[in-house]
């Protein structure tokens, strides 16, 4: 997955493949370590961005196998109730695992302290370019 999102970005920028283009790429975020980095879909436990965080630099298919980081008794799917898109694509959430049901989505930048229509709904989550 970072691969492929690595290459997309190089697609869509116009850069070719040279040894130039690698040299400024930055470094991709680290996923998976309780920091909402650039380039990452982020869901948190509680309202406002508190009380256990779950970062995403690829997609995930079942949030139901993951656990908030510093917050490591609750599971990711169907319990979020705030989230930011930090990343340069949009990503799409579901109500199913598998990618169904995918209704909603955060463009680049959005941010959502205080979830409605999906708090506690998201179950899967994909990038898009
Ligand atoms: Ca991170
Ligand atoms: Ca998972």
């Amino acid at each position: 997955m970072r691969l492929r999102k690595f290459m997309t970005a190089v697609a869509v920028s116009g850069l070719a493949f040279s040894g130039l283009a690698v040299a400024a790429t930055p470094s991709t975020a680290a996923e998976h370590n309780g920091v909402c980095e650039s380039g990452e879909f982020c869901l948190w436990y509680n309202p406002n961005y508190a009380n256990g965080i779950w970062d995403m630099y690829g997609s995930d298919s079942n949030l139901h196998d993951n656990y908030f980081i510093g917050n490591s008794s609750q599971v990711v799917g169907n319990n979020s109730a705030s989230a930011k898109n930090r990343d340069s694509y949009r990503w799409y959430v579901c109500d199913g695992t598998g990618y169904t049901t995918c209704t909603g989505w955060y463009d680049p930048g959005d941010v959502n302290p205080l979830m409605t229509s999906w708090r506690n709904k998201i179950s899967s989550a994909y990038w898009t370019s």
